[in-house]
């Protein structure tokens, strides 16, 4: 398969841009390589550069749900656009999609738009120390949150230790109040609240984990969490920017039956165009400017070419809802992986929670990031780029999920099976 416009196209990207991207996780630094320059999508499918198909399982790493290029939501956004792209003053779509989310996510009775998940995580964790007058911030290892300053933080050397930066340019100072956790480890963070418990403001986790690749709570970590934060007087922030939407209309917290007080959101409520969320607890929200006096503002938030992908894409799921289809298509495409590792008696697991799956070259069950890193990251580089060399666009990471859409038949499902096949017969 020839990439050599991409190849060209890279090149002058590195003298333009750090590292050729606009964002890291695009780079293939996990698997080696150079990245592949797409130039349109269309349903499960993207079109690199050279002309080359790929049946796409990424998605715009989760926003894609319906698929590329997906009709209505490409009227909208058209239609929209005559109309001009962004006002600076109220506009009833915002309105529209805000009450999409409302009526959709359990615990959210009012919404803030903002433009990505990062900011709906900064501004979550802003309202939280706001709201309660306290500091500490806890997270778990494993956890992506966006690059929030006081989140690149590393563990601390115990569970009660306050975490260290992990980025040049984020100070010790910022780091200082965030405290880093096992994910599932109910010890670990009932030592936290013992330790820190009056100091903490909220804390903050992926209720299904896609960034450490795909990983499930526990009940008893759910129940913990959620009570601990009773007890202390702390927030439960559920971070829902990937999940949101994409394993449940109501996201994981409806498949959980968890009520956090904050929820996040992002990917999937822009429907490809730049929208993220925050919102919860009425009497919580009420605390943000100006209906209080926690700061955060945003000159694109809720801009009405971002609403109108967003509704859109948000009606398409509620009126016609895609779950039980996607979690019957990914349920084929994991047991084919899982059968093509076997077949080739690869160590593995395939962990799975409706559309969004991960295979870890792995013999141990992944719960948290302990276990995820001992994956062989090596071994997933290969089956990346044996993949891709078949037309089969994966994640470039073992540490994140991949995802299937409305738009993927059992057709891509099974030609994705029988590369997967002949991949691992050769690791
Ligand atoms: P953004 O700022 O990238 O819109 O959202 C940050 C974010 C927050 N919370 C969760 C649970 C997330 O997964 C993300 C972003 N996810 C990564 C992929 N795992 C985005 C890919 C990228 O950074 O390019």
């Amino acid at each position: 398969m020839s990439r050599e416009t991409s190849h060209t196209e890279f090149s002058r990207a590195l003298r333009l841009m750090p590292g050729g991207v606009n964002s890291p996780a695009r780079a293939f630094g996990a698997v080696g390589g150079e990245p592949v320059f797409f130039e349109r999508g269309e349903g499960a499918y993207l079109f690199d550069v050279d002309g080359n198909r790929y049946i796409d399982y990424i998605g715009s790493w989760g926003p894609l749900i319906l698929g590329h290029a997906q009709p209505q939501v490409t009227e909208a956004l058209q239609a929209a656009v005559a109309r001009g792209t962004s006002f600076g003053a109220p506009t009833v779509a915002e309105s529209d999609l805000a009450e999409l989310i409302v009526e959709a996510v359990p615990s959210v009775e009012k919404v803030r738009l903002v433009n990505s998940g990062t900011e709906a995580t900064m501004s979550a964790i802003r309202l939280a120390r706001g709201f309660t007058g306290r500091d500490v911030i806890v997270k778990f290892a494993g956890n992506y949150h966006g690059h929030v300053d006081s989140l690149l933080v590393s563990a601390g050397s115990s569970a009660a230790t306050l975490g260290v930066p992990n980025s040049p340019g984020v100070t010790a100072g910022t780091t200082r109040d965030t405290l880093v956790l096992a994910y599932n480890d109910v010890g670990a963070l009932a030592e936290a609240f013992a330790q820190h418990g009056e100091r903490i403001a909220g804390v903050i986790f992926e209720p299904i984990v896609g960034n450490m690749g795909c990983v499930v709570p526990t009940g008893e970590f759910l129940t913990a969490l959620g009570e601990q934060c009773d007890k202390h007087g702390a927030l439960l922030i559920c971070d829902e920017v990937m999940t949101g939407f994409r394993v449940a209309y109501g996201g994981a917290q409806s498949l959980l039956n968890i009520k956090p007080d904050l929820t996040t959101l992002g990917k999937i409520v822009g429907g490809g165009l730049p929208v993220g969320a925050y919102g919860g607890r009425g009497d919580v929200m009420d605390h943000v400017l100006p209906a209080g006096e926690v700061f955060q503002a945003g000159t694109l938030s809720g801009n009405p070419l971002a609403t109108a992908a967003g509704i859109a894409t948000l009606r398409l799921l509620r009126d016609e809802p895609p779950y039980q289809r996607l979690d019957e298509l990914s349920a084929r495409l994991a047991d084919g992986l899982s059968q093509a590792a076997t077949a080739a008696d690869v160590p593995h697991q395939v962990q799975r929670v409706g559309s969004m799956l991960t295979l870890f070259f792995n013999p141990q069950p992944v719960i948290n990031w302990d276990t995820a890193s001992r994956s062989d990251t090596d071994r997933y580089g290969k089956y990346f780029w044996g993949m891709i060399d078949r037309g089969i666009y994966l994640p470039c990471s073992q540490y994140e999920a991949l995802f299937v859409s409305a738009a993927h038949s059992e057709q891509d499902v099974d030609a994705t099976v029988e590369a997967a096949r002949d991949v691992m017969a050769g690791l």
